[in-house]
């Protein structure tokens, strides 16, 4: 098997603990609607852009709703998230993470932000990440959310690696799909750990080794 050579990082969900703030958020817009909402719902929009994220809500929805309406619904829901945002810090960092930053960059290895949000960039900042990646893709640089592999393939576009040399690390079944749809190899953690085409799994990144993630384990 091919060298890897640069590792894609999911965010929400793999670098910091955000996925909840995603929940709190839209379980106050949903509750506010009288719309049934919890956390086995919430799986479902996991790595899915923001209006998706809506449009998956709103199926339990009892009424129809305008496109200016839930325009007006996912501003309402982006704005909390942002509030909830407030509070983030280097503590929200995911165990395992900075290790396996370390020793990557250590190794050479490339690494890279494949992201479906549009807030990829002030989350880095809060967590003190920003400078920490060779290249960021996120919803803001993208036409095609997850399980589209567009995010993926413009993350190792710009760090100069090809699909096969590359790992993506995802929590996310729709990210999954996404990194193997690239043509990549994909290490599934948390909530995606049980997908059952995913290369590698781990509940999180303190759980794997380095060796393991780059396929040079010895047999
Ligand atoms: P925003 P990821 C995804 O980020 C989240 O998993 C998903 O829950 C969210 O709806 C999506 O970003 C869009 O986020 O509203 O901030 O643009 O996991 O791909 O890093
Ligand atoms: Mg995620």
């Amino acid at each position: 098997m091919a060298n890897i050579a640069a590792v894609i990082f999911d965010l929400d969900g793999v670098i910091v603990s955000t996925d909840e703030f995603h929940y709190l958020a839209w379980k106050e817009l949903a509750d506010a609607e009288d719309i049934p909402f919890d956390r086995a719902d919430n799986e479902r929009l996991r790595g899915v852009s923001r209006m998706e994220s809506l449009d998956i809500l709103l199926e339990k929805a009892g009424k129809p709703y305008s496109d200016a309406l839930k325009l007006e619904m996912a501003e309402r829901k982006n704005a909390i998230y942002r509030g909830l945002l407030e509070r983030l810090s280097p503590a929200d960092i995911l165990p395992g993470v900075a290790t396996v930053l370390d020793g990557l960059r250590q190794r050479g290895v490339k690494i890279a932000i494949g992201s479906s949000s549009k807030n990829a960039g002030p989350i880095l900042e809060a967590i003190g990440l920003a400078g920490a990646f060779d290249a960021i893709a996120d919803g803001t640089h993208i036409t095609r959310s997850k399980p589209d592999p567009e995010v993926f393939t413009l993350a190792a576009h710009r760090v100069g690696v090809l699909p096969e040399h590359c790992l993506v690390v995802e929590d996310a079944h729709a990210g999954v799909e996404a990194g193997l749809a690239a043509g990549m190899r994909v290490l599934a953690v948390g909530s995606a750990a049980d997908h059952p085409s995913a290369t590698l799994r781990a509940e999180d990144l303190s759980a794997i080794s380095l060796d393991a993630m780059l396929g040079t384990a010895s047999a």
